[in-house]
């Protein structure tokens, strides 16, 4: 289980070949296109000034009218036939450092191309040891009471790029809120702990990956060294190994200290990122060209706050299964902890600590049941049998309800049905929270095959199977114990280390202490928590917490407006079996933006011009799932920011671990769905159209 899982770049680095700009054929619904031949990265040239192009159309007659532009230079007599039908390669020389513009014409006094390539050739840093070594000592940084702890030159290697590596603080040893009334000080003294990654052949652009759960460490910032991109990243404030109270929800103890809230919230965003491209323009002696930001879970969260708070800051930014609407969400994990809490009493299945243990309300195969039952329901909507639930919109608690109602023991609990306890108490969870003054103050659930799901192509629905998906019971339940009286909740949604954390110390003013990391003391406080309390602590405001939790944290603006104009673009993907976030939020939250932008549930295009949905049937939190969850949404924004192509789809293949390996699809800028077309292997993204739904 992938926990808030830091930004999805780490799982698809073997993906990152397609780089920088589009490898694959451009234009091809011209029936023109060009390829760069490069290696080992197609649109990035680290030495000389040449490059292989390959240019194609749909004929050998019509390819040899063409003419091929480098930076409006006619370049076509560098190409020659290569024994294809249509096609015609060569070399082409003198690349200028930066970006160069490949255009094809159709005729050799046509104006309008026919299908673009932009081929990155490498700034090179001089003297890299020696350079990399002079950042050590950089002043005139942005941000005051920045310090550089180390410079160095790295070497490369068979993955990273040789690159400097710098690694400093910004408000290093500034002391906060005492966290607990009898923590030393060491644990409530905090940084802005970061660190850019700027290689030297670099590509001109500026890139930061968004971390995970609630940060504390520094996120990796290696993806997309090789691609050229000068990284940084940041701890977002506060120090998983040093900021740890045990009686204020552990690592969420820096939620009692209101500067490290905001350092969380947003600012220690904002000054890596101008420390970082401070940086980088000291470096390369020349400011980047274009930024982008790209994050999931809490990334995702940070990746939708950038284009509402730091509008001007990234051109290009990638959300996945982002945290927005975080406050809100609380009171989902609140809500099941009971829920299902009274699911484990009504069992009497109790915790080595007493607590009612909800890991145990349902088995892997229970769960598996439920998937099954998904699928009965709203598998074929879609016009195919696939395992896939496109249409999910579609597929309501009335139209699973039957379904479920039908798994219904009668008589004693086997491996083969449910019980009306259990059926009942996951309807609730999927309704959404309700507290006890009647508000709804979140959303329900998709229903989805990713609640479980096969992790391998053998038949997973019999009751002693083990090849079942755990990652959104991981998230809700926490793995089912063999001995529940030495067993503790381990529910991400409201343990500790995340949203219980969240619900105690980093969102609700003032904090809830002590929150007890330890003895499922966290859990115990979600469980006895009165859920209208809850959400009024959620929006408080005290003198030393003058902006609350909810402000600070929900990131759900529905006003896009200076990151638009500002020309950025925004590529989210939301999995329809999530982990922590509702999908319905983030369908809501679309769907408002879009009516505030001037469209209409008929008409999504004035959002599309610069924000993208896509929603990914069956996979769960950030990956994994019976689903084609193996996809790399950057280079669709690149191209979406610095060509003017959208992404009309972006194409995801089902990993190892799930009913089918390597089986591709089209995932579809919302509202449209994948629809098979009639024909082919319905194995294959290409036999798939996205349709109006
Ligand atoms: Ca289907």
């Amino acid at each position: 289980m992938r926990l808030f899982a830091k930004g999805r770049a780490l799982a698809v680095a073997a993906l990152l070949s397609i780089g920088l700009g589009a490898a694959a054929p451009a234009a091809a619904a011209t029936g023109y296109s060009i390829r760069s031949l490069n290696t080992p990265t197609a649109t990035f040239v680290t030495a000389g000034d040449s490059v292989r192009i390959n240019i194609a159309g749909p004929s050998t007659a019509l390819i040899l009218r063409t003419a091929l532009r480098m930076n409006g230079v006619n370049v076509t007599s560098a190409l020659q036939p290569d024994g294809s039908s249509g096609s015609l390669t060569g070399t082409v020389q003198g690349l200028q450092v930066g970006d160069n513009v490949f255009e094809l014409f159709a005729g050799k006094t046509a104006t309008q191309s026919v299908a673009k390539l932009v081929v990155v050739r490498a700034y090179l840093v001089p003297d890299a040891s020696a350079a990399c070594a002079a950042l050590a000592s950089a002043s005139a940084l942005p941000i005051a009471n920045t310090v550089i702890t180390s410079a160095t030159l790295v070497a490369g290697t068979a993955n990273t790029p040789e690159h400097c590596n710098v690694v400093g603080t910004i408000n290093a040893g500034r002391v906060g809120y005492a966290s607990s009334p009898t923590a030393s000080p060491s644990v409530y003294t905090y940084a802005i702990k970061w660190q850019a990654r700027l290689p030297t052949a670099w590509n001109g652009r500026f890139y930061m990956p968004g971390g995970g759960g609630t940060d504390g460490s520094i996120p990796a910032t290696t993806a997309r060294l090789s691609l050229g991109y000068a990284a940084a990243a940041n701890d977002s404030g506060h120090d998983n190994n040093v900021n740890t109270d045990p009686l204020a929800a552990g690592p969420g103890s820096f939620g009692t200290d209101y500067q490290a809230r905001v350092d969380f919230a947003y600012n220690a965003i904002d000054v890596t990122t101008q420390t970082g491209k401070a940086l980088a323009a000291l470096l390369y002696a020349k400011s980047p060209t274009y930024s982008y930001f790209e994050g999931c879970s809490m990334g995702g969260r940070e990746a939708m706050m950038v284009t509402q708070r730091l509008p001007n800051a990234f051109d290009g930014v990638v959300a996945g299964d982002p945290a927005i609407k975080f406050a809100s969400m609380l009171t989902h994990a609140v809500y099941n902890s009971q829920v299902f809490g009274q699911l484990a009493a009504s069992m009497s299945v109790f915790s080595r600590t007493g607590l009612p243990l909800v890991n145990n309300t349902y088995t892997n195969q229970d769960l598996q049941l439920i998937s099954k039952a998904v699928l009965d329901a709203c598998d074929a909507s879609d016009g195919l049998v696939d395992g896939m639930v496109n249409k999910p919109l579609q597929c309501t608690t009335a139209v699973v309800r039957p379904k479920l109602d039908a798994l219904q023991c009668i008589g004693a609990k086997t491996p083969t049905c449910l019980t009306a306890g259990q059926i009942d108490t996951m309807v609730k969870v999927y309704e959404g929270p309700i507290t006890p003054s009647g508000q709804r103050p979140y959303y329900g659930w998709m229903w989805d095959a990713g609640i479980a799901g096969c992790t391998s192509a053998v038949d997973c629905n019999t009751p002693t199977a083990t090849n079942i998906a755990t990652n959104w019971r991981g998230w809700k339940l926490g793995n089912f114990a063999a001995n529940p009286a030495t067993a503790e909740n381990t529910a991400s949604d409201f343990t500790s280390t995340r949203g219980g954390a969240a619900a105690t110390t980093i969102v609700p003013t003032p904090p809830v202490l002590p929150a007890p990391a330890a003895n499922e003391g966290t859990t115990a406080l979600l469980m006895g928590y009165n859920l209208d309390d809850f959400i009024a602590g959620t929006h408080g405001t005290t003198a030393a917490f003058p902006v609350s939790g909810f402000d600070l944290l929900e990131t759900s603006a529905t006003t896009l407006s200076p990151f638009a104009a500002h020309g950025g673009k925004l590529v989210i993907y939301q999995p329809q079996s999530g982990g922590p976030f509702s999908p319905l939020a983030m369908v809501d939250w679309y769907r408002t933006l879009n009516a505030n932008n001037g469209g209409s549930e008929a008409d999504y295009s004035p959002t599309q011009q610069y924000a993208r949905l896509f929603m990914v049937p069956g996979m769960q939190h950030c990956g994994s799932g019976p689903s084609t969850s193996t996809f790399d949404a950057l280079p669709s924004v690149v191209q979406w920011v610095e060509n003017g192509t959208p992404p009309e789809r972006i194409v995801g293949t089902a990993p190892a671990a799930t009913p089918w390996p390597g089986r591709t699809r089209p995932l579809c800028p919302f509202p449209t769905y994948a629809q098979y077309t009639g024909s082919g292997s319905i194995e294959s993204e290409s036999n798939f159209v996205c349709a109006a739904p």
